[in-house]
């Protein structure tokens, strides 16, 4: 099935939707994330049904203002999936994990970006490679140009990273603290150039995304994340996206899913190309 929005030939298309139904990454006892894109296609379905029969509608756009400007690829392959960005250079790429190493594949082939990182877990080991956890320290990106939202679960080496970089590790505690305003004032000043937004759907707190593979308690709000999405592809100059590690077998209810459709419209209408 594809994404019910996309019905924009390759040619004409702004966004390119790319599924990567590959959890080789992944080292939970929790697994089920290479469904994770087809998932997302089925509700997105699901929701726009519901739509149509004029009971229900919960997107907050026009939508058949984007209808034209996203093209479905279908599922790739992660080996490939680096040669399929490359080619679809003046496209916006959103990938659909699958497990979160498949996010290193797309940072390389954008080395000089600011990559912005919702993540219950900081992805900067690098005591192990093409894992779920080594996303940053697997590309040559310069921690420098890093900024993680939403971390609550560092590993000790990840620790002694964020205390020995310059990188911005923001936590849960502080969004709370300071409110999405303020924070994102403070990523304002340390961005620099274009931007890779990526979103491990474990950003967000169990209750509202359980079908995950590596749930931490203690997450963000959907009210705290959506305005920081928002912020992002208004004010940067953004390249591309992802939302990685939907897991099927622990959604309850469709409700991770359905986060994830929404988050991912709300991502397509307030990008602005700059
Ligand atoms: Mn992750």
């Amino acid at each position: 099935m594809k994404f019910v929005y996309a019905s924009a030939p390759l040619q004409d298309a702004e966004f390119v939707l790319i599924g990567v139904p590959d959890e080789s990454g992944n080292r939970s006892p929790r697994t089920g994330s290479k469904r994770g894109p087809d998932a997302i296609r089925k509700v997105a379905y699901e929701r726009c049904v519901f739509k149509k029969k004029g009971t229900f509608s919960s997107t907050p756009v026009d939508s058949g203002k984007f209808v034209q400007k996203i093209h479905d690829y279908g599922n790739v392959d992660k080996k490939k999936l680096g040669k399929v960005i490359e080619v679809l250079k003046d496209k916006i790429p959103i990938v659909l994990g699958g497990d979160h190493s498949i996010t290193a594949e797309v940072i390389k082939q954008f080395p000089d970006v600011t990559v912005i990182y919702f993540d219950a877990h900081p992805g900067i080991l690098s005591s192990l490679q093409g894992y779920y956890g080594s996303v940053l320290t697997d590309t040559e990106i310069n921690f420098g140009k890093c900024i993680q939202i939403g971390v609550r679960e560092p590993e000790i080496e990840e620790l002694k990273h964020i205390k020995k970089e310059v990188l911005l590790s923001i936590s849960v505690e502080e969004v709370y603290e300071k409110g999405v305003s303020a924070v994102f004032k403070e990523i304002k000043k340390v961005v620099q150039g274009k931007v890779y937004l990526s979103v491990d759907l474990n950003v967000f707190d169990p209750a509202f995304a359980p079908g995950v593979s590596t749930p931490v308690p203690g997450g963000l709000h959907y009210h705290q994340v959506i305005p920081f999405v928002k912020n992002i592809l208004s004010e940067f100059d953004v390249v591309g996206f992802d939302i990685m590690e939907l897991s099927p077998s622990y959604d309850q209810d469709q409700r991770t899913a359905h986060l994830a459709v929404k988050l991912l419209l709300e991502m397509i209408v307030n990008y602005k190309k700059k």
